[in-house]
């Protein structure tokens, strides 16, 4: 079923006009624009390449020189060699040397520049993010999804530290990006919900808030931060926070490359671009083998609509989801490859490698498919502020950094990726941020804190959620329904499927989370609910009271149990507004 993203008085600045399936987040995963002719990306490269001197990484431009050397100094030297002192302020003054003398003044001048900022590279480590889309706690065969071949992420995990507790700050692809990119919070933001928004429905007792249809320009990202201290950029792969004006260009990425949503399986392609987006990370990452370098390679996969290799489906036929198993090997695969890559260059000791998702694993049937993954033991998935839908894969490898072989279960969150990559790299704390380093706990140094998380999500999802809100504090966490009201809270402790609610047993306990919860969304002046005074009780009830998707497990389910899905999918999609 296709139609457009309709144009509903709750407009939200310009909506696109991508088709996509009703209701559906597909919108968001197209490309906000067409992927740009290859020598549109050519222009681009050499646009950014003029102002930074990508290519060429001894000769910088005179406007470039004190940031570069003043980050040098900045930088704490393992070595103590302190090579990032003097620099420009000592260069001879060329204009009076004569003229025979001007070309060696000149090679002297520039290979001193060249060392000032070799020296800088040799003291930052180069950080490769690579995201994965809707990619689940459970997805991975590290994780304990045994069915699963992901032989080279189950390497990546051994070789470095895996987190059984990495959430995101939503359970959505856009406000988890944009968590990820300022260090903030989606709520504070006003960027909650992916771009550009379901639109309101009947079956709706409270209305979504008009939130932002970018990321503003003024935040300034991890790229922004990190390119300052002389980073190369590459954005490779989903943004999906703002198109044209908003685009990673103008976030601080030197490079953007979108790549293809969706391809078609062949030799040397998956079902979801990620060998096109591999082989452009390589080349970026060649390139720019002599200077630091930050490569955010933000896969499409597994996410919806997804196909693989025929032949690699067959051999995941024992899978949940053969096809979903296949497409996950297959960015296994890609993985692999670039990671070789780092090792043929040289590079690996000095390279920072992450690897995550930005959300939870896909629970429901939804487009085209009718099963996709489940999270358990967790309840839910990609949508729901329960388990399956907030906690991720998280995998950082540094080696002679950050120990090998270590499980860490304390909770850190996306949010906190901006201060810990800027931790990192030897820069300077970030201010105004939600965000918090946990440099210290990656590299060994701390176990972790007591620490509260607190999420704020006031939207209705495709995934059948409705507006809420949670704080995690320690082993409780309390989720609050903003329809009624309504508590819920858990010890996670005891019940990691969320399935015991002990709100009626602790009404003190519930009760002061509930505050705490309340003064974290006056501090961060949350957007709220409206009430829908064009509410439809009998379509609520259908889709949320009747059928609760929360708790549907479709690898516990027997026939009949996914019959039930699939149908409550259908009435989930008719209640979604139609193109005018
Ligand atoms: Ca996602």
């Amino acid at each position: 079923m296709k139609h457009q993203i309709p144009s509903s008085k709750n407009q939200r600045g310009s909506r696109r006009s991508e088709h996509f399936d009703a209701g559906s987040e597909l919108s968001g995963n197209a490309r906000p624009h067409p992927s740009p002719l290859p020598q549109e990306r050519e222009r681009g490269l050499a646009a950014s390449e003029s102002k930074t001197s990508r290519r060429v990484p001894c000769v910088l431009k005179r406007g470039d020189q004190h940031s570069a050397a003043d980050g040098a100094r900045r930088a704490p030297s393992p070595g103590g060699e302190g090579r990032g002192e003097g620099g420009p302020k000592e260069l001879p003054d060329a204009g009076k040397l004569r003229s025979s003398t001007l070309p060696w003044a000149l090679i002297l001048t520039f290979g001193f520049l060249g060392l000032v900022i070799g020296s800088s590279a040799a003291t930052r480590p180069n950080i490769i993010f690579i995201l994965a889309d809707d990619l689940g706690i459970n997805d991975l065969a590290c994780y304990g999804r045994k069915e699963h071949h992901t032989p080279n992420l189950d390497r990546l995990a051994a070789q470095g530290t895996r987190f059984t507790s990495a959430y995101c700050a939503q359970p959505i692809c856009s406000p988890s990006r944009a968590a990820i990119m300022t260090g903030k919070a989606p709520a504070r933001l006003h960027l909650t919900t992916y771009l550009p928004g379901r639109p309101d429905c009947v079956s709706q007792k409270l209305l979504h808030p008009v939130m932002r249809q970018q990321l503003p320009l003024e935040e300034k990202t991890v790229a922004e931060h990190l390119k300052g201290a002389g980073y190369a950029t590459a954005c490779i792969g989903k943004w999906h926070l703002g198109g044209k004006e908003f685009s990673p260009t103008n976030q601080g990425f030197d490079v953007y490359r979108p790549g293809k949503v969706v391809t078609k399986p062949s030799e040397t392609e998956g079902g979801k671009g990620e060998y096109e987006l591999t082989q452009w990370a390589e080349e970026f990452v060649e390139t720019n083998r002599a200077r630091p370098f930050f490569l955010y390679l933000a896969h499409d996969t597994p996410h919806i609509p997804y196909t693989a290799k025929r032949e690699m489906a067959a051999q995941n036929a024992k899978a949940f989801n053969p096809v979903y198993a296949a497409v996950i090997e297959s960015m296994d695969d890609t993985v692999g490859r670039l990671l070789a890559k780092i090792d043929a260059l040289g590079l690996a000791n000095n390279t920072l490698v992450i690897f995550t998702s930005d959300n939870g694993g896909l629970h429901v049937p939804e487009g085209p498919h009718t099963t996709i993954t489940h999270n358990a033991p967790f309840r839910a998935g990609k949508g729901f502020l329960y388990e399956g839908g907030l906690r991720s894969p998280l995998i950082a490898r540094w080696l002679g950094k950050i120990p090998a072989g270590r499980v860490i279960d304390s909770p850190v969150l996306n949010t906190d990726w901006l201060p810990t990559l800027l931790d990192c790299a030897g820069l300077q704390r970030a201010k105004g941020i939600d965000g918090e380093s946990f440099r210290d706990l990656l590299v060994g140094k701390s176990r972790g804190g007591a620490r509260r998380l607190f999420w704020h999500f006031p939207h209705y999802t495709n995934q059948g959620s409705q507006p809420a809100g949670a704080v995690r504090d320690g082993d409780w966490k309390l989720i609050e329904h903003y329809e009624d009201g309504r508590l819920e809270l858990f010890n996670l402790a005891n019940d990691i499927g969320e399935m015991i609610d002990l709100a009626a047993a602790e009404p003190k306990r519930a009760a002061r989370m509930a505050k705490q919860l309340a003064r974290w969304r006056a501090e961060v002046g949350v957007q709220t609910n409206a009430v829908n005074s064009n509410f439809d009780a009998s379509a609520h009830r259908a889709l949320y009271v009747d059928f609760d998707p929360s708790r549907l497990n479709l690898a516990g389910t027997d026939d009949s149990g996914r019959a039930r899905a699939v149908e409550w999918r259908k009435k989930m999609n008719a209640v979604v507004p139609k193109a005018k």
